[in-house]
């Protein structure tokens, strides 16, 4: 046989994570490191199985059977291996009870299994993120008896007790704007409250609970009127009648997750809190859920690169190993650098969020968190498309090729920009989180902290630039909304850019002082490529362009 190519080859994603080791070597307390370590190790043991199970086999998808042989309806969904495995990782490893714990960095601890997991998972990911997102809901409403039923299972450390959550939002009439949902809920002469209705996108229809935004009966329109209620939907392990799975979607990415058309025929509900203002409610839901969204777009990148790294050693065109081509090698460390950034905003968020709920953050912290919410959130998930592609170039036509697995990369990638509000709803979020609260004065405040911790002349300049150019424009525009709104993307992207610059200067700081210039080197890089994305708007060429 003549040439082959080398296929690329995954390096341990734990163990030659030098971010994510330097990270936790800066900030996450000794004592605790050792159980943290085991998680990793395990969980990136299990990415490496993983990966080379999925070369080796055909790819699986779930598949629904709504009728039994005999014509009785039984909505059963097959899952994937690794989908199997979910529970059991997930229990055995901690990765969402360690969250909970009782100190400031349980977030991270969380996140950083997260990340490790998540490709492997095949984004049981997103069902996890909506149990967590569901904990975090349930407790910010104080429901003491919701919590007292729910929590040992969602944060259970037993495989046969822990339960999944969903998050049921999203119907046909829209997914950003709630405002028209149709679901409603009616109470029985007994008091029970029952949904009834159809739900568009149910990402977690294998799970055995879920909080669902309905419509009290006789309450009026609009957003403001939904309530948010906690569902169980199994019973002595049967799923319950009252919740038909109408059919599976065909998804561009994802494939693997069992995303549904579900409807409600009556299914029992508990209200979470007041039957009004259920988006309040389920806000400490999203801004969790944002947050692994965030993480796992950097986890894709990371992957990506990885592999993309690794094939440049190996490949050889043109006379020489692609690692050794200028513009190749040019390439991949622009990718880095962003990735870089990307990751310390993500994880920075992560960190942030326990520190908050430990109540260990300042109040600029926590006015901060608000904003850096979205910002991780938007940036992360545009950034993983554009990465994911520029890696599947990396590999020529191979980059193409199905059996590679590469596109899956890409086409996993394009949902982190979509789901849990897409880039210009985040961007808008953004705006509503600059709103109140002083959150720029705030997340000023807190950036000027990381900066000094760098004593690193060049990035202060560049970041207290781009922010003053910021506050400028946000000044200018204040005054007319239209505006305002037209240039929330550049707005969120730039302030993105200056809070990564700005955590990417105080890791650098504490890696050159270990002797490791390579942080310091994409630092660089990261400001080389400029901070600000202010967008200048005119209306009317808006208008012009759209006849
Ligand atoms: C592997 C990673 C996995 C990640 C998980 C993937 C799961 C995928 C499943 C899904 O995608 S589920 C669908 C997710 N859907 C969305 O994310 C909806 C996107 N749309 C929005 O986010 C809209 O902005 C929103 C629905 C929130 C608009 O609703 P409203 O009611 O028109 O907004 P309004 O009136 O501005 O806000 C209502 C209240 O909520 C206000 O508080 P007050 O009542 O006290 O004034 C807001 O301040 C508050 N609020 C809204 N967003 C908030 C928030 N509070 C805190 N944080 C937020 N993010």
């Amino acid at each position: 046989m003549g040439f082959l190519q080398d296929a690329p080859q995954l390096s341990h994603p734990y163990r030659s994570d030098r971010l994510l080791t330097a990270l936790l070597d800066r900030v996450f307390p000794s004592k605790r490191r050792m159980a943290l370590d085991a998680d990793l190790d395990a969980l990136g043991d299990y990415a490496q199985m993983a990966f080379e199970r999925a070369s080796r086999s055909t790819r699986r998808q779930p598949v629904l059977t709504q009728w039994d042989a005999w014509g009785r309806r039984v909505d059963r969904i097959e899952l994937t291996a690794a989908w199997q495995e979910g529970p059991q990782l997930t229990t055995r490893h901690n990765i969402l009870a360690s969250g909970h714990e009782d100190h400031e960095h349980a977030r991270l601890g969380e996140f950083a299994r997260v990340y490790v997991y998540h490709l492997a998972s095949e984004f049981y990911t997103c069902p996890l993120a909506m149990t967590d997102g569901a904990a975090t809901a349930l407790k910010a409403s104080g429901n003491k008896s919701l919590m007292d039923r729910a929590l040992p299972h969602f944060l259970s450390r037993d495989t046969h007790n822990f339960w999944l959550s969903g998050q049921w939002m999203t119907e046909n009439t829209g997914g950003s704007d709630v405002s028209h949902t149709e679901t409603t809920a009616k109470q029985d002469a007994d008091g029970q409250w029952r949904l009834y209705g159809r739900k568009w996108f149910s990402s977690a229809v294998v799970g055995e609970a879920a909080l669902a935004l309905a419509r009290p009966e006789g309450a009026s329109q609009g957003a403001g009127a939904l309530a948010l209620f906690y569902v169980e939907t199994t019973d002595a392990g049967e799923r319950k009648p009252q919740l038909i799975i109408d059919r599976l979607k065909d998804k561009l990415g994802t494939r693997e997750l069992p995303t549904a058309e579900i409807h409600l025929d009556g299914l029992p509900a508990w209200p979470m809190g007041e039957l009004a203002h259920g988006v309040r409610q389920v806000a400490p839901m999203l801004n969790t859920t944002r947050t692994w969204n965030a993480v796992c777009a950097v986890a894709s990148m990371a992957r990506a690169i990885n592999l993309a790294r690794d094939y440049a050693r190996r490949r050889r065109a043109f006379g020489s190993a692609l690692i050794e081509q200028p513009l190749h090698a040019q390439t991949l460390a622009d990718m880095q650098a962003e990735f870089e950034g990307a990751f310390a905003l993500a994880f920075e968020v992560a960190h942030l969020l326990g520190r908050v709920e430990q109540n260990a953050a300042t109040l600029q912290e926590t006015a901060s968190l608000r904003l850096l919410t979205p910002l991780a959130k938007l940036w992360t998930g545009k950034m993983a498309v554009s990465l994911c592609s520029e890696a599947l170039e990396c590999f020529g036509g191979a980059g193409y090729i199905e059996d590679t697995g590469l596109p899956q990369l890409l086409r996993d990638a394009q949902v982190y920009a979509i789901w849990e509000g897409t880039t210009n709803v985040l961007s808008l979020d953004s705006l509503r989180a600059l709103a109140g609260n002083n959150s720029f004065a705030a997340l000023r405040k807190v950036i000027a902290g990381w900066l000094g911790e760098s004593h690193n002349a060049q990035a202060s300049f560049a970041v207290h630039a781009a922010l003053d150019a910021t506050a400028t424009h946000l000044d200018a525009q204040k005054v007319d909304r239209h505006a305002l709104e037209a240039g929330a993307r550049g707005i969120a992207t730039t302030l993105a850019r200056c809070a990564a610059g700005a955590l990417m200067a105080r890791q650098a700081a504490w890696s050159s002082s270990r002797g490791d210039e390579r942080p310091a080197a994409a630092l660089r890089r990261f400001l080389g490529h400029g901070l600000l994305r202010l967008s200048d708007i005119s209306g009317e060429d808006t208008r012009l362009l759209l006849e």
